[in-house]
């Protein structure tokens, strides 16, 4: 593996799958792969997770990890082609990708949409830009329009946890106070479509998502029609993608609220989120805090998911 920024990088779904549970229960046994071998992750956002995960994936397998805040400590970054520069950005990406392609083996790069311009988020300009300029392998660590980390994680946590061979998988939107991006639910869409689940996405009108993600899942507007028989309760917020209102706020309506009564129509299902939440506004206490809540250990198999790219992609360089 070169690059890995989508589902489409993975060429067996259960070749990973079972690769992901071999690196789970050998964590430490391909520490001389990345002997020498520098990852550099890069931030253009906050994380806790996907921080603490990557890094102790890179340490697992001998790795020296260097993680760069690009918004805290690192100079301002020009990123459009052509700018005269006499305004508070002292350096141009395109200058600051080559150089730190120059300090390490592997990026990780974070870079979410900016909501400014619709074409460049989902043309995933910064993301494609490492792609183009580092000389260096370049993984996602959530860009404009995918969390493939993440979505990674959900997968295997899903199989974990499942009961039955073709589980209902359940997406529902839920409400939040600020503007997310769709990258989280576009992505678990493009891996859950990519399985034998029964997937169905739940949301209000106007929060549809790109249709080349929503792909052959089942769209019901009817939120209890959607939990009835689920065995897993994916819930995330995000802001619409359709115009006119791209990345803006239409709804915070609490009746999508993850809560007790609706997971009753479940078939008991387990709960997930790729965490941080907000409690009452996107799940309940009760139901986050409850014995079918998985979330813990959906953000503890990102180490596991880190550490199966990251040690195809090791796998690739030698
Ligand atoms: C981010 C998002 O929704 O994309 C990151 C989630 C992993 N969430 C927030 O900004 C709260
Ligand atoms: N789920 C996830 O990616 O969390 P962070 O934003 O904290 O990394």
């Amino acid at each position: 593996m070169r690059n890995f920024t989508s589902v489409h990088d993975i060429e067996d779904l259960n070749v990973a799958l079972e690769k992901a549970k071999w690196v789970k229960d050998n964590p430490y046994a391909n520490q001389d792969l990345g002997k020498n071998k520098t990852l550099l992750l890069i931030f253009f956002n906050s994380s806790l997770r996907t921080r603490l995960s990557t890094q102790k994936a890179g340490y697992n397998l001998g790795m020296n990890v260097i993680v760069l805040d690009i918004n805290q400590g690192a100079w301002k970054l020009e990123t459009e082609r052509g700018v005269i520069m006499d305004g508070d950005k002292p350096e141009h990406i395109l200058e600051a990708i080559p150089v730190m392609g120059a300090y390490c083996d592997i990026i990780g790069v974070r870079s979410f949409a900016q909501f400014e311009n619709k074409k460049d988020d989902y043309n995933e300009v910064i993301l494609n830009q490492f792609i183009k300029y580092s000389g260096k392998p370049v993984f996602s660590m959530e860009a404009a329009t995918r969390h493939p980390l993440q979505s990674f994680a959900d997968l295997i946590t899903i199989e974990e946890f499942k009961k039955t061979d073709c589980p209902k998988v359940v997406l529902t939107w839920a409400p939040h106070p600020k503007a997310l991006p769709q990258a989280v639910p576009n992505s678990f869409a493009e891996w859950m479509n990519a399985t034998d689940y029964e997937f169905v996405i739940t949301h209000p009108k106007g929060y549809e998502l790109e249709e080349s993600f929503v792909g052959n899942a089942k769209v019901e507007y009817n939120v209890e029609k959607a939990y009835k028989g689920a065995d897993f309760i994916y819930a995330k917020n995000w802001s619409p993608y359709n115009d006119p209102n791209y990345g803006k706020v239409i709804s915070k309506d609490r009746d999508w609220t993850v809560d007790s009564k609706k997971m009753a129509l479940t078939n008991n299902a387990y709960f997930m989120h790729c965490l941080p939440v907000r409690r009452n506004m996107i799940v309940t206490d009760a139901v986050i805090e409850s014995s079918q809540s998985i979330v813990i250990q959906e953000a503890a198999n990102r180490v596991v998911s880190a550490q199966t790219v990251l040690k195809e992609i090791l796998l690739g360089l030698a």
